[in-house]
């Protein structure tokens, strides 16, 4: 505000200014102050004469500058005094893993958290979202003997079975009574149970002692030699994955990294593949080793080659050498200015969204949602109304791939489905006023783990700004010509941090109805080492560290309803045509080449698997053909692609097979089906054979002319890391995103309802400056509450009987958030 705003002079010849932009002048000048006192808030109260000298400018103007309203959300109006999808609460938690802990449910379970492989333990307890068909009876009827029945999906791995097995299973009516039953939960899977070898994800595996002295003591003075360090000092080791093909076994390959600050970008030489098949720790294994090259396929024959000579060695790096370039720590000069706090966005007349905290509820400008969140990928968002009308049912992230590249066993043979890994359960709060912005609204998200229940605080954020340009504008000189409608967003915000590497998940709603779906991702990469064999797969970062090749691609369902839920989907397409037309003289001939617009509905699921056209000659979007906007078109909205709309490069890898096929596309659209809730589960990641969902089954010939459908859509980068991605990527490249814009949705642009704008007249005079309507809607200005001081805490936890947990230390933070990607062996 503050940044060199001056009004027009007109020439030296001494104009009068008018009076209205006169006061314009002076409000800038109160804004003005408005933003100094910010600046001076913490000092105004040590310091209380300062805020005399204020009011005595104040005074001066002749109007006073209060306090603003408080910048807490007003009460939301949800359409209904539930949310359907909401996450089950402690209790209910407690009193499932209770009754499902009683003798008569007949489990044998242990308690997750002192568990070994071979007991049976829950791994987890959360809500399974009821029909869309209840659920839309519910919304119609409002009646409470319509309130879809609430039932959780619980996950048992039977460790202790003779043939061991994970099953997933619904439990429910909820709460827990004499009707409540237990159901093997399958239809939602293309395989009755998953082998025990891909089990989810625990941390524990590490404190296995057989880990440490099958994997590592063999090999203690080799990587005291070799990498300057041991496991139980300044190394630590990393798993690389998928674990298994089809379940039949359950290994990884290790790598070893230096234990510092960033340690992801301190990669070394020395792999081992090891074997960590069955329930029986006494039977694993370590099947290779890999060091600079060379292959051993046991311990003995490693050490052999290390003591007789034979061993090509790489120098070990210089001890006192400084590894600082790993860290977040600010280096080099001041820039100019930067002493100075950047701007803030400050609603000066409240905020103008409304939040249901209990019920999860947001609405904005027209819009209206329910917020959901689990386990395995977080938030996700429901309901999406739009003046009036349902525009989305559901939409929610399914899966993130990372698949790497490289010249050594471990980033070769690397593909991460992140969702193994719990993207919501590795949600943390946010940082205030660096993740959001001072005045956002958080809401809490809470998940299940062996270890207990974690609650965080500020797990979602919420906030409306400025976008800094108008949604559209005009220059023009007939009557209601020109003006702008300023470009106001609402931003519904998650970040994950899935062990290296964050990944920020926006949903962005827009005046004219579209919605922004954006990924933007940070944090560290998964460096490789770096010799001079690795040039292919990426650059050089570092002396001894490379960032290698990887592609992300992370799927979306998107289950739009548009003007209902009998919708088709449409191709357009962009070509090139000549055409003769008798109307042209001579001189430039009868022939024009030009462009042509076909559209086809695609009716059959199979030729639903989709790539936007070369040079986005096209594109897609779902419509319902019986309903038409006042022009006669078909009613539609457009999945329209944003940034970096890509698919994976790679095609064909043992690695990523059918438990991800959908990343082959741009875009797929699917007859919704409550038996195919999601595009993958958090097993897929280590059944790349056999996966429980194998998306490709989904496309099985049906006619989707007017079906409640789904499009499942990409997102993604191809990321070829550069040295600037030391410490951290950053997030403006790093982003990808897309829109769901209405397509003849609307008889014209809905934007044009806001009040935020203006309109311009023409001056009567010449010379004189334009008249204006603001409808009313002027700057407001009071002095802001100070900002919140900066502060920080880890989450909440409660034990599985519901009672607060004692916290958590350091290093049981890192075990849950760092995952595979710092294993530290324990003796
Ligand atoms: C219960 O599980 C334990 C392992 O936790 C196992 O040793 C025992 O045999 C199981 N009991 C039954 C009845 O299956
Ligand atoms: C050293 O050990 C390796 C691994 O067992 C063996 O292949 C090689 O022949 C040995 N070399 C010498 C010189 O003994
Ligand atoms: C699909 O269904 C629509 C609407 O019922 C129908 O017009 C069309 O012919 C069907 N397509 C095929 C290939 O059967
Ligand atoms: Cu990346």
């Amino acid at each position: 505000m503050a940044g060199g705003y001056e009004l027009l002079k007109s020439g030296g010849d001494g104009e009068v200014q008018s009076p209205k932009s006169y006061r314009t002048a002076r409000r800038i000048a109160i804004g003005l102050v408005a933003c100094l006192a910010l600046v001076t808030l913490s000092f105004l109260h040590i310091h209380p004469p300062l805020s005399v000298d204020l009011g005595a400018q104040d005074n001066h103007d002749g109007d006073s500058v209060k306090a603003c309203a408080s910048p807490a959300p007003p009460a939301a109006r949800p359409p209904a005094p539930i949310n359907p999808w909401a996450s089950l609460t402690i209790e209910q938690t407690v009193q499932i893993q209770k009754w499902l802990e009683e003798p008569a449910q007949a489990l044998n379970l242990t308690r997750g958290a002192i568990s070994k492989p071979s007991d049976n333990h829950i791994f987890l307890i959360e809500a399974y979202y009821p029909p869309k068909a209840s659920v839309l009876r519910y919304f119609s009827s409002l009646s409470s003997s319509d309130i879809p029945e609430k039932y959780a999906r619980v996950t048992i791995h039977h460790g202790s079975a003779p043939e061991p097995v994970i099953k997933d299973y619904l439990v429910g009516p909820l709460p827990i009574g004499s009707s409540t039953r237990m159901e093997h939960l399958t239809d939602i899977y293309h395989l009755d149970a998953i082998p025990h070898n891909a089990r989810g994800f625990d941390t524990r595996d590490w404190t296995t002692p057989e880990i440490f002295e099958k994997m590592a003591a063999p090999l203690m003075e080799a990587y005291e030699e070799l990498l300057g360090g041991t496991p139980q000092g300044t190394l630590i080791t990393a798993g690389s994955g998928p674990f298994s093909f089809d379940g039949s076994f359950r290994r990884l390959w290790l790598s070893w990294r230096r234990s510092t600050p960033g340690f992801f970008l301190h990669p070394l030489n020395l792999y081992q593949y090891i074997d960590l098949s069955g329930t029986d720790p006494s039977q694993w294994d370590q099947l290779k080793i890999v060091y600079n090259h060379q292959v051993f396929n046991s311990p003995e024959a490693f050490m052999e080659a290390f003591h007789n000579g034979s061993l090509k060695r790489v120098p070990v790096i210089d001890p006192d050498t400084d590894l600082s370039y790993s860290t977040r720590k600010r280096i080099g000069a001041q820039r100019d200015l930067d002493h100075l706090p950047g701007p803030r966005s400050v609603s000066f007349a409240g905020l103008r969204f409304r939040v249901d905290h209990d019920l999860q509820y947001v609405s904005w400008m027209g819009w209206g949602l329910y917020l959901g969140f689990d386990r395995d990928m977080g938030l996700s968002l429901w309901d999406i109304n739009f003046r009036g009308e349902r525009i989305v049912y559901e939409l929610k992230p399914q899966e993130a791939l990372a698949q790497y590249a490289g010249n050594d066993p471990f980033q070769a043979t690397t593909a991460w489905l992140d969702r193994y890994f719990g993207m919501g359960q590795s949600v943390r709060d946010m940082l205030p006023g660096y993740d959001c912005p001072h005045e956002a609204v958080y809401l809490p998200a809470t998940t299940y783990s062996v270890n207990g229940l974690s609650t965080q605080q500020r797990a979602i954020c919420i906030f409306e700004h400025d976008s800094g340009r108008p949604l559209s504008r005009h220059l023009g000189f007939e009557e209601n010509e020109f003006g702008a409608v300023k470009g106001y967003e609402l931003v519904i915000r998650s970040i994950a941090t899935v062990g290296k590497f964050m990944i920020t998940f926006d949903y962005i709603f827009h005046l004219d109805g579209t919605i922004e779906v954006r990924i933007s991702a940070s944090g560290y990469l998964q460096a490789g080492y770096y010799d001079n064999t690795q040039g292919q797969y990426g650059n050089r970062i570092w002396e001894t560290s490379m960032g290698s090749l990887h592609d992300h691609v992370i799927n979306y369902k998107v289950d739009l309803d548009v003007a209902g839920t009998a919708n088709s989907l449409l191709k357009t397409t962009l070509s090139q045509e000549s055409v003769t037309q008798p109307w042209f003289e001579e001189d430039w001939g009868d022939e024009v080449i030009q462009q042509v617009v076909t559209r086809e509905y695609i009716d059959d699921e199979n030729d639903a698997l989709l790539k936007f056209p070369t040079n986005f000659q096209g594109g897609y979007a779902i419509v319902n053909q019986e309903e038409t906007n006042k022009w006669g078109t078909s009613r539609g909205y457009a999945i329209h692609p944003g940034y970096s709309p890509i698919h994976n490069t790679v095609v064909g890898s043992k690695r990523l097979m059918k438990n991800a096929n959908w990343a082959r596309y741009n875009l797929a659209v699917s007859r919704r089906k409550e038996t195919e809730p999601s595009s993958s589960s958090m097993w897929n990641f280590n059944l790349p054979g056999s996966p429980p969902v194998d998306f490709h089954k989904f496309f099985d010939g049906e006619n989707i002319t007017q079906e409640d459908l789904v499009a499942w859509v990409n997102l993604g980068m191809h990321h070829l890391p550069q040295s600037e991605d030391a410490p951290n990527t950053r997030t403006n490249t790093a982003t990808s995103s897309f829109f769901l814009t209405p397509l003849n949705y609307f008889d014209h642009d809905v934007s044009i309802e806001s009040t935020n704008a203006v309109l311009l007249k023409n001056p009567e005079k010449p010379g004189n400056p334009f008249t204006y309507d603001d409808y009313g809607v002027e700057p407001a200005h009071c002095l802001p509450e100070q900002p919140s001081p900066f502060e920080y805490h880890p989450a909440k936890m409660f034990d599985l009987d519901g009672r607060p947990a004692p916290a958590s230390s350091i290093e049981d933070m890192r075990k849950a958030s760092e995952l595979y990607h710092r294993i530290k062996l324990e003796l």
